[in-house]
């Protein structure tokens, strides 16, 4: 029997899910379902349930602000929120529109396609359910394809293994555990010393050293929480105006346009404002090498004068690219809880991993016997899952093979060859390099809009023409040239830490708020750079 046709599927009911259910049901009363492969709404936020897992963007600027209503009633206990916390106000947010009925949980995706004749999407589930739409809107996240390292032996380990994004939802108890654990990215720096303070011993895996800026957390005053609220029209407004969808702004000035003591007091000020606003005293710390040397001699020397051990100092302060150049940390308590006795550091790229044994892990330095082994080794990132939904498109063709060299997309929103197929913060827009909420605000905002023009105009059918993928191609490329993002090669950015993964630097890093532009133009412009076929041109 033909599943009834819906007007839009979406897939995945994380931020970007959840708002574009609002906005295409509720505000353009069309009928659209969510299918999510979770038991409840969160996305990203739903699997990573590690130990310390917290997000990086303040907490009053990690929020939709589409809805004044749910600023002002909402409050953040702390600086930076915890996964329960966003947990908390996502189903918040789902509840307060209404959005789980129109969401089909427990519901994974594994392929679909694009019915030509009939115009149409056809999903097909795990469970065996059909779907079909006219649109289809990706909105599975840039980080929830989690990134197993294919050790041999792995099979063969007699403890137990855990892989941070797919944390078990009950929880894990480390008491009296000899634990292991691999990574040291933005996962790995937050649950370590979580892990740490109650594990018998934690031996840390390290393979790259990594920058890491104290987060400073803290619960949040009854003063900042009232002055938020009075103010989040302007806090809104930056976060629009600024490369990187934060809500506090980066400085206009070079670290050569001050003294070398103007300059350390600028760092140790914002090394004590924390967090990612460590880099917002100069402007130049992205883009120029030696500017940024100088943010890097500063952190490195930081690690050196927390870390006791001078061997552990050693390895956690030989980092081998430029600071920000990969998704840059913050952490509490991380460099510390090197110090503790029980806590020891192994590096990997001098002597890697290479097997898993029935015991624990074996580095061509020998063997740690484990009683449990953390995988914070990331993800495939921003095409993974997409890649692992199975999408075909116009002549069978699959977007595995479309991106066999990397993705192609134009402005990270639509691929040629997928008509009607929108994917929010895809490979080719800002996403990962902006406070994401932002970033998934304004995508959604456009696909609505853009849908609406098409039911409008009586248009059957939206795909970017192959001339404008090869030239935003080209705009993601030198974008990213113009920053020192492409020169951290172990970066996820580039696709680098899943190994056989194209190095291709996959988002845009052109800033949002020129992104955000560059799309109202598209708009304005009629949709430049799509093709948009009308009903009777289908016939
Ligand atoms: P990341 O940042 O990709 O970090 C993964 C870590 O795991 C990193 O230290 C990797 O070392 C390490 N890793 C990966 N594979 C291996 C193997 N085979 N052997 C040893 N070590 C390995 O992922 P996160 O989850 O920490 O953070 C992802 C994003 O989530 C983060 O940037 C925020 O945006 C939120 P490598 O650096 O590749 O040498």
């Amino acid at each position: 029997m033909n599943p009834p046709v819906l007007d839009a599927l979406i897939i995945g009911a994380g931020f970007s899910g959840m708002y574009q259910l609002h906005c295409l049901r509720d505000r353009q009363g069309l009928s659209a379902l969510v299918l999510e492969a979770g038991a409840g709404v969160g996305g990203t936020w739903y699997w990573n349930r590690y130990p310390g897992a917290r997000c990086d963007s303040e907490s009053h600027s990690y929020c939709y602000s589409f809805s004044q209503e749910m600023l002002q009633e909402w409050e953040w206990s702390e600086r930076y929120p915890e996964q329960p916390e966003i947990m908390r106000y996502m189903n918040y947010v789902a509840d307060k529109f209404d959005l789980k009925r129109d969401i089909r949980f427990n519901t994974r995706v594994i392929a679909a396609h694009w019915d030509a004749p009939a115009n149409l999407w056809r999903v097909e589930t795990e469970a065996g359910q059909s779907y079909a739409a006219r649109y289809l809107i990706t909105a599975v996240g840039c980080l929830s394809t989690a990134n197993v390292p294919k050790f041999p032996g792995l099979e063969s380990y007699e403890g137990r293994w855990v892989h941070t994004g797919e944390w078990p939802h009950e929880g894990v108890d480390f008491t009296g555990l000899r634990v292991g654990q691999i990574g040291t990215g933005s996962t790995g720096i937050q649950s370590i010393p979580v892990i740490a303070a109650q594990a018998a011993s934690l031996t840390v895996f390290q393979r790259t050293a990594n920058y890491s800026t104290p987060a400073r957390n803290h619960p949040l005053s009854p003063e900042f929480q009232a002055w938020v609220k009075a103010n989040y029209g302007e806090i809104v407004q930056t976060m629009r105006e600024t490369r990187n969808g934060h809500w506090f702004r980066i400085k206009d000035r070079s670290i050569f346009d001050v003294t070398d003591e103007e300059r350390e007091a600028a760092f140790e000020e914002s090394w004590e404002k924390g967090g990612l606003q460590f880099r917002s005293e100069f402007g130049d710390i992205t883009t120029n090498l030696e500017a940024n040397s100088k943010a890097a001699e500063f952190i490195k020397r930081k690690i050196r004068e927390t870390v006791k051990d001078p061997e552990k100092a050693r390895l956690l302060s030989d980092i081998d690219h430029p600071y920000a150049a990969k998704r840059p940390p913050i952490d509490t308590g991380y460099f510390e809880a090197m110090n503790l006795d029980h806590v020891s550091l192994v590096d990997v790229k001098a002597n890697p991993i290479v097997e898993i044994t029935p015991k624990g892990v074996r580095t061509t330095a020998g063997e740690y016997e484990l009683d449990m082994i953390v995988f914070a080794t990331g993800f495939d990132a921003m095409t993974g899952p997409l890649l692992r939904l199975n999408i075909t498109g116009r002549d069978g063709v699959a977007l595995r093979d479309v991106w066999a060299a990397g993705p192609r997309s134009y402005l990270g929103l639509q691929v040629e060859g997928f008509p009607n197929m929108f994917t929010i913060t895809g490979p080719g827009s800002p996403s990962v390099l902006t406070n994401m909420p932002v970033a998934i605000e304004q995508h959604v905002e456009f696909i609505t809009t853009l849908i609406a023009h098409m039911r409008a105009e009586g248009v059957a059918r939206i795909e970017p023409q192959a001339e404008a993928v090869a030239d935003w191609l080209v705009k993601v490329n030198e974008a990213s040239h113009e920053t020192l993002l492409p020169q951290a090669a172990s970066s996820w950015y580039l696709g680098a830490n899943v190994p056989g993964k194209p190095r291709v630097f996959m988002p845009y890093a052109g800033g949002m708020a020129k992104y955000r532009g560059i799309c109202e133009e598209v708009a304005a412009e009629g949709y430049k750079g799509f093709v948009l076929e009308r009903e009777t041109a289908l016939t």
